[in-house]
């Protein structure tokens, strides 16, 4: 798929706010591409279509859990978690798409997971720092980033803070974002 038409699939699919976060992570995503020495096509592609799914309907979400034999444990959870995992099925079915980089970094950047490779660690960071994220701690994340350049920490730290989030909201955690914390907790530096 060229940048183009991953362009025009996302912003017909997304309601305009939401086409333009997909745009700030796909700039986000080229910039950190420089940096960290990977493909910016397909860090490119990757963000713009990254929450390709966030909108569809719960129950048709299931479904393709089920229907395409997704981790089963993800019906326990909702819209938040399975957004990613849904948009990449869709987009591979749908556009016959199959790079594995680009398709794993859409379906991880909701949870994390442990040994992510180049292109997930960068969507899953872009998407916490695009310029309009405004949440605590952010700052220190872009620091992370643009000055230090430890990719590894930019993912533990988000982690932890989503971790936090949800403990304190009561929240289940997702097997995969407790591997992504374990895993990036020991990577770092
Ligand atoms: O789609 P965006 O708003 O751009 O951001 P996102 O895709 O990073 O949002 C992921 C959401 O998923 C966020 O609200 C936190 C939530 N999440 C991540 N890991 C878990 C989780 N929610 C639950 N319940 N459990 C998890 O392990
Ligand atoms: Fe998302
Ligand atoms: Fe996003």
């Amino acid at each position: 798929m060229k940048r183009k038409e991953a362009l025009k699939v996302a912003e017909e699919k997304l309601p305009k706010k939401r086409f333009k976060h997909c745009e700030r992570v796909a700039e986000t995503a080229l910039k950190m591409a420089e940096i960290f020495k990977a493909d910016p096509d397909k860090c490119y592609l990757a963000g713009i279509l990254h929450d390709y799914s966030k909108y569809d309907e719960l129950g048709k979400m299931y479904q393709t859990v089920t229907n395409e034999q997704l981790d089963p444990e993800l019906l326990e959870y909702k819209t938040e978690v399975l957004h990613g995992p849904i948009a990449a099925v869709k987009i591979k079915n749908k556009f016959n798409y199959t790079d594995s980089e680009v398709l794993k970094a859409i379906a991880h950047h909701t949870s994390g997971a442990k040994e992510m490779g180049i292109i997930e660690k960068i969507i899953f960071t872009a998407d916490y720092i695009e310029p309009k994220r405004t949440q605590p701690g952010v700052d220190e994340i872009r620091d992370i980033v643009f000055t230090e350049k430890n990719l590894d920490l930019a993912v533990y730290t988000i982690t932890k803070a989503n971790v936090r989030h949800l403990l304190n909201k009561d929240q289940t955690i997702y097997h995969k974002t407790i591997e992504c914390l374990n895993y990036y907790n020991m990577a770092k530096e």
